[in-house]
């Protein structure tokens, strides 16, 4: 039986990924590769739609990639690499733009959302097109499953309507693929704001956990993390929306139930269980911010990495678009 393809992307918009990219994506793309066969790609070009210092472009998208590795994306079981690598990319987002209507792109959320925030002069026509690039991310790949977070689930529903319409015009080209969103157990709250996801843009960093943070200052941000009213540890998202993230991020991380560690702080006050998450959260993310310095000390190596994985991918990307070319009666 032939193994199922799966396909996503991180945009390195930011120094460090946070617990919540971590235990919202990453944990995922780490599970799937060991069934699937998965291509994962940091989506440089899809970056570029905020403005970005080259110099920081470059950092992030290394610093990205090697996060991805130290935290078990295993090059040697998936195929990882730069969007930017795979020139097809841009050359079936074309087509992917001339297959969308003006209105079905405006109505997409996130572009609306971000958009008004900036305002229309500062708002860049890639912004727009964002999504059409994304379809061809992942329609290059033929991908059965596209695992991404709730927001992304209208990207992934255009996806497939412009992978149907294609298919229906110009013949069978595309594999329609799924979305596969993550469970909602897996959503990481702000620590200081517990009721808000943990986000990078968020207004202070006080309440985000960084994988490249030093262990002390993640173990001082959790110690110092809001408490709810009560002394009990105990999961209420309602009335402790602290504890319950903080009940969340220790299971995620040591494998151990809930309730099991409801038990275990029976009796016992917020600050010993604070402290306890504190030693599991650095424990776990100690290694892996040491891995990730290791690999970006070795900056040839990396990118080599992701050249042998720009290699595969190109074989799998270019094999897609020929076949697009042909059916659309472009002369190959
Ligand atoms: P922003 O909050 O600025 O939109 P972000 O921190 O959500 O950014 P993205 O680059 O949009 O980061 O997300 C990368 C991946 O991490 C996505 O698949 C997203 O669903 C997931 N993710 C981000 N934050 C969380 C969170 N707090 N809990 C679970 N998953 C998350
Ligand atoms: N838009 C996504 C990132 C992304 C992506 C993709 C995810 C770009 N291309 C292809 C899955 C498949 C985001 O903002 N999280």
């Amino acid at each position: 039986m032939t193994r199922k393809r799966v396909l996503s992307g991180i945009q390195p918009t930011h120094d460090s990924f946070h617990l919540g990219n971590y235990l919202g994506a990453v944990k995922q793309w780490v599970e799937l590769q060991k069934e699937h066969d998965a291509f994962y790609c940091v989506v440089d070009l899809h970056a570029l739609t905020v403005e970005t210092d080259p110099a920081l472009l470059r950092k992030r998208t290394l610093v990205s990639a090697a996060q991805l590795i130290a935290l078990g994306v295993d090059p040697d079981k998936c195929t990882l690499f730069l969007q930017s690598h795979i020139a097809e990319h841009n050359q079936l987002g074309w087509i992917m733009e001339c297959l969308t209507g003006f209105g079905e792109a405006s109505r997409m959320t996130q572009f609306k959302d971000k958009s008004q925030k900036s305002g229309s002069d500062r708002t860049v026509v890639g912004l727009f097109t964002y999504p059409m690039l994304q379809a061809a991310d992942i329609l290059l790949y033929q991908a059965d499953l596209v695992p991404v977070g709730e927001d992304q689930r209208q990207h992934i529903e255009l996806t497939r309507d412009l992978a149907g319409r294609f298919n229906s015009r110009y013949g069978a080209t595309f594999q329609i693929p799924e979305a596969y969103i993550m469970k909602a157990g897996a959503k990481i709250n702000d620590l200081q704001d517990p009721t808000s996801k943990m986000s990078k843009s968020a207004a202070s960093m006080q309440g985000v956990i960084e994988i490249m943070d030093s262990p002390e200052i993640n173990a001082k941000k959790i110690k110092s993390s809001m408490t709810d009213t009560g002394r009990e540890v105990r999961f209420d998202e309602k009335e402790k929306p602290g504890i319950s993230n903080l009940l969340t991020i220790h299971s995620s991380l040591s494998g151990r139930s809930i309730s099991e560690l409801e038990n275990e702080f029976e009796g016992k006050g917020y600050g010993d269980f604070k402290s306890a998450v504190a030693e599991v959260v650095v424990d776990y993310l100690a290694p892996i911010r040491t891995r990730t310095l290791e690999l970006l000390a070795d900056e040839s190596a990396l990118v080599e990495i992701l050249r042998v994985g720009a290699a595969k991918a190109r074989v799998v990307a270019s094999e897609t678009l020929v076949k697009t070319y042909k059916n659309l009666g472009i002369v190959t």
